[in-house]
């Protein structure tokens, strides 16, 4: 019958578009996650975030019990001085690492209700526009490079 490997093609066809609109698993993968010890006021977190997928994705949203406002930013020049400006999203391209790191990209914690402190973790919820949520612990640290808790 000469319609059958059209149908078999169709079929292939078809069974390779669901396949595509399906979210990878493990799509995105976190990496390197700490966050600024502080006593008061705001803290920041910092992440290496992994799009493993050959589709671009979207940090949307950032959630965590630490304080009640979580913001996405980034530091903008203008003339001399660093500002940071509020972003709705960061944009992950397919097959690609974006590092917040500090000057850079960044997740802010507006008012943290108590200190954090060095050595101890906190939880955050990373939510993707494609990958969906994503769970994380970011060591609390004076800074990148220099713990005095055990790594
Ligand atoms: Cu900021």
């Amino acid at each position: 019958m000469v319609l059958y490997p059209f149908l078999l093609l169709l079929q292939l066809f078809f069974t390779e578009m669901s396949a595509k609109s399906l979210p990878a698993i493990n799509s995105i993968q976190i990496d390197e996650a700490w966050a600024r010890a502080t006593t008061v006021g705001n803290s920041v977190v910092y992440v290496k975030i992994f799009n493993n997928s050959s589709q671009p994705d979207r940090l949307v949203n950032v959630e965590t019990d630490v304080c009640k406002v979580v913001e996405l930013h980034t530091h903008l020049r203008e003339g001399d001085i660093y500002k940071m400006r509020r972003l709705k999203a960061i944009e992950i391209p397919a097959k690609q690492v974006i590092s917040l790191e500090e000057g850079g990209l960044h997740i802010m914690l507006m008012n943290v209700f108590e200190p954090l402190k060095e050595g101890t973790e906190i939880k955050l919820i990373l939510v993707f526009e494609k990958a969906g949520r994503v769970s994380i612990l970011a060591k609390v640290r004076k800074n990148k490079y220099k713990c005095g808790c055990k790594d």
